[in-house]
């Protein structure tokens, strides 16, 4: 079992502004979810499934980073991350998270399904693999409306054994349909490894090399790397020549959800990937080329603090979904209950 180390490239491909943004971003989806687990297991203000993205910051950050405000992002139900970097308010978050109507699905949702429409953010999706299908058609939307919008679709590299997605990813080659597959192999579907539950471990051989996608496996902890390596493949896709397959590496820090204790990992597999933390390998970076220094970092950290203090009290003090809510956004006709 391998685990990604960070190694950007000597040459940034980022200019200082914006290689802050993505620093920022990635600590406050760090704090985003420290704090909604402490809200979860000793406030007991968060039910239902909880799934922490903490370790696999820079895949999202780097690669949505890179989109144009009008593309779209599609995801499993490890969304917060995605969700914030695409640029959900960590106040929209955390209200979701508690249940509440000012949350981005109105506060029924819940962790495993934020949505936003108006920053093309499709979900949030609980079913393995069930949204990649959905990638293509989006993929289809946008080809057959002729725009020249990209859709990123992430999953984990357990969702590679739904048949659905081996179907989509033909669908999507054979139309060049303009998708950026994005598996996130973080080694571990729930408690179960790669290599006990794939045959072929090289996911680029099971999800492009059959489909004639082109498909490349990088760290996905190098957030310049992932970023550059979106970069490509949304050009591909925006210059109408298909899909793209990206196996990003990485690593979770926390249980597959929030009630797993994550027994089936020796402590020394996850404290050294947590000693190689790459915010802070990316902070270091960054201070190297002399575009931070410690005491900005400190005080972007105490701003993402309050961001997100903010965004507690705002969930807090929130209203949750009116009743009538129950019957509003199903698929089928509204169904009133009579006295
Ligand atoms: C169709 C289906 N089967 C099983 C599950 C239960 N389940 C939830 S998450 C998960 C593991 C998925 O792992 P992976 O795709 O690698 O994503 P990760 O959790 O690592 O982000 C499983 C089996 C489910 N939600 N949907």
């Amino acid at each position: 079992m391998t685990m990604a180390t960070v190694q950007t490239e000597a040459k940034p491909i980022v200019n200082r502004t914006q290689a802050l943004v993505w620093l920022r971003q990635m600590m406050l989806i760090r704090r985003f979810e420290e704090r909604a687990e402490m809200l979860y297991q000793k406030g007991n203000k968060i039910g239902g499934f909880f799934h922490q993205y903490s370790g696999q910051e820079p895949v999202a950050v780097g690669s949505i980073g890179v989109l144009r405000e009008d593309d779209y992002v599609i995801t499993a139900y490890r969304d917060h991350g995605h969700a914030l970097a695409r640029g959900v308010s960590a106040k929209a978050g955390m209200a979701e998270l508690l249940g509440k109507v000012t949350g981005c699905s109105q506060g029924k949702g819940g962790s495993m399904h934020f949505f936003d429409l108006e920053k093309g953010f499709l979900g949030g999706h609980a079913i393995v693999g069930s949204h990649i299908p959905l990638a293509a058609g989006v993929g289809f939307a946008i080809k057959y409306r002729g725009e020249d919008r990209v859709c990123i679709c992430f999953f984990g590299e357990g969702a590679m054994n739904q048949g659905s997605v081996h179907e989509a990813f033909n669908m999507a080659a054979l139309w060049k349909l303009p998708v950026i597959y994005i598996v996130e192999n973080n080694l571990y579907a729930m408690g179960t490894s790669l290599a006990r539950s794939s045959a072929v471990t090289d996911l680029t051989l099971r999800g492009a090399v059959p489909y004639g996608i082109p498909g490349v496996s990088i760290n996905g902890n190098d957030i310049e790397l992932m970023a550059k390596t979106t970069r490509e493949a949304v050009h591909r896709a925006r210059a109408g020549e298909g899909p793209t397959f990206i196996e990003a590496q990485t690593y979770r820090y926390k249980g597959h959800s929030i009630s797993d204790p994550g027994k089936y990992r020796l402590k020394d597999e996850v404290d050294s990937a947590v000693r190689n933390d790459p915010i802070v390998v990316y902070q270091n970076i960054l201070k190297q080329r002399g575009w931070i220094d410690q005491e900005a970092i400190d005080r972007m950290h105490e701003s993402v603090k309050q961001e997100i203090e903010e965004s507690i009290a705002f969930a807090e003090q929130s209203e949750p979904p009116p009743l009538e809510a129950l019957y509003q956004d199903i698929t089928v006709a509204p169904y009133i209950p009579q006295e």
